[in-house]
């Protein structure tokens, strides 16, 4: 069973939020156990086998890296997970008290697989440069496998998201990358300008990672996140899942007025 260990005290978020701004990416290495990453990788493994069965192939890089969307609602450790606390601090220090998640898959990089390619991830994928300074959204890997050199750890290029643009081709390739490399368990934060790939896997093994994005609230999440889960299934949960899943937004939820009233100067309560 997953064990949550307490959130970061406020002088490591300084140097995760420093980071974040100054070099673009952070790891943070044993934040679950081993025990616990081998727990969330076999559902993983369950995952995939459910999605081979029916037909979905979402694989890119010649077949050899999968990706499993929308985890959320398929195991109780992803709801575990995408609210852990050590997370959710980080983000709400980059992103807002009001923080959404964006998308949460499953990557999952195969022997013999190539590079994933150099990009940046929505939604300034989605937008032309330049992009604000400010940070609209964050990568959370979720490392399920030790990453190394060799088996398709994530690169980045330290003080790339300071451009606020994407990397015209073969641009990245001419610039020093860091690779993430760090223990099972480990999360490797990113901010979401930064140029970044999953490496090749030249190991006999997969490299198994989750994808965790967090938004600013007003940023339309990637993926469809609040209808991941049911309201019946939601009933339980926390709150922190709910506002991470969008469901405590209450003017995207047009009640008629009978909850919030626009005034000329914002909304306010009913
Ligand atoms: O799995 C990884 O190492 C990173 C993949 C990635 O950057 C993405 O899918 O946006
Ligand atoms: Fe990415």
């Amino acid at each position: 069973m997953l064990q949550i260990k307490s959130a970061l005290d406020s002088e490591r978020l300084d140097v995760v939020e420093r980071d974040l701004r100054e070099v673009g990416f952070h790891i943070i290495e044993n934040v679950i156990t081993a025990e616990e990453a081998d727990e969330a990788r076999a559902a993983v493994w369950k995952m995939v086998e459910e999605d081979i069965a029916k037909g979905h192939d979402h694989s890119y890089g010649n077949g050899k890296i999968r990706r499993v969307w929308a985890i959320v609602g398929k195991s109780s450790i992803f709801r575990r997970l995408i609210q852990h606390p050590t997370v959710v601090a980080v983000w709400k220090r980059m992103l807002g008290e009001d923080v959404i998640a964006s998308t949460f898959t499953a990557n999952i990089v195969g022997p013999g697989a190539p590079e994933g390619g150099w990009h940046i991830d929505y939604p300034y994928w989605a937008m032309q440069a330049p992009f604000p300074s400010g940070s609209l959204t964050g990568q959370t890997v979720w490392m399920l496998d030790d990453f190394t050199e060799e088996n398709g750890a994530t690169a980045c290029i330290p003080g790339s998201h300071k451009t606020l643009r994407r990397p015209e081709l073969g641009e990245a390739e001419k610039s020093e990358s860091s690779v993430a490399v760090a223990p099972k368990g480990s999360i490797l934060f990113t901010n979401g300008a930064i140029w970044h790939q999953s490496r090749a896997n030249r190991t006999d093994t997969p490299r198994v990672g989750l994808l965790g994005m967090y938004n600013r609230s007003v940023i339309y999440p990637q993926e469809d996140m609040p209808r991941q889960l049911t309201d019946a299934e939601l009933a339980a949960e926390s709150d922190t899942l709910k506002q991470l899943l969008g469901r405590n937004i209450p003017f995207r939820d047009p009640d008629h007025g009978h909850n919030w009233h626009r005034t000329d100067s914002g909304f306010r309560q009913a």
